[in-house]
């Protein structure tokens, strides 16, 4: 009787991780750097899931079947499930550790310092901040536009980060993108966007009063358009 009760406790990690399997599915990601990160959330998900609800489901079946007993006996040495919890939790971190790692050292996570190091054919585009609004210039052809950033599809971008006073962020979290703006140092991104559309530039550093106003536009457009866009931009200038 208590057997099948065991048993059927046991098959909640088991259904927990096709639950996990199911509503984490990929989906079309509109960034690499995007698609990177969620799919290291995805695999995180899988494993620590039924871990989880593994380790609460032991927990709950101890307390309920040893909840009479009056003089409870302490646990003797028992080397084969001490060594066998601690390599269990050595191949737990050894996976995360890899699994992050992987995802850390690619560079639409962490983005070269300069744009010698980035391969192919990027653009450039340096990104200031200031009190309340943002700058985006693209030095290759002597174009400054305030807040909006026009970017090619799936073309990699690269982005230069800085502040002309207080300490401000980047975040584009539909692109997954996120750096502070720091007065007096350069910071990077670099990615390539893989879905056309409009995303929504945040401030993410409280930076005074007007902080909740600045706001910019990420445009991803095609190849043609951003080049249209950039003719329009010099003859304007
Ligand atoms: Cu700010």
């Amino acid at each position: 009787m208590r057997h099948t009760l065991l048993r059927r406790l046991l098959a909640a990690p088991v259904i927990g991780t096709i639950a996990v399997m199911v509503f984490a599915a990929p989906v079309a990601a509109q960034s690499t750097t995007r698609d990177l990160i969620m799919g290291v959330n995805r695999q995180l998900m899988i494993l620590a899931v039924p871990i989880g609800v593994f380790m609460t489901v032991l927990l709950l079946y101890t307390v309920l079947k040893f909840r009479k007993r009056e003089e409870p006996k302490p646990t003797g040495e028992n080397r084969a499930l001490e060594i066998s919890w601690t390599v269990a939790t050595a191949i737990v971190l050894l996976f995360v550790g890899l699994a992050s790692y992987q995802v850390m050292a690619d560079p639409a996570v962490t983005a070269p310092h300069s744009v010698e190091e980035v391969e192919g054919d990027p653009v450039e585009v340096d990104i200031t901040g200031q009190q309340y609004l943002w700058l985006f210039e693209y030095p290759e052809h002597n174009v400054t536009k305030p807040r909006t950033m026009v970017i090619p599809v799936n073309q990699t971008v690269f982005m230069r980060i800085e502040s002309r006073d207080m300490i401000h962020a980047v975040h584009v979290p539909g692109l997954a993108l996120k750096s502070d703006a720091i007065p007096g140092q350069v910071n990077t991104l670099q990615t390539t966007a893989t879905e056309e559309g409009t995303y929504t530039l945040f401030c993410a550093e409280y930076c005074g009063e007007g902080h909740s106003q600045m706001l910019a536009e990420v445009k991803v457009v095609s190849q043609s358009e951003y080049q249209q866009w950039l003719d329009d931009q010099k003859e304007e200038g």
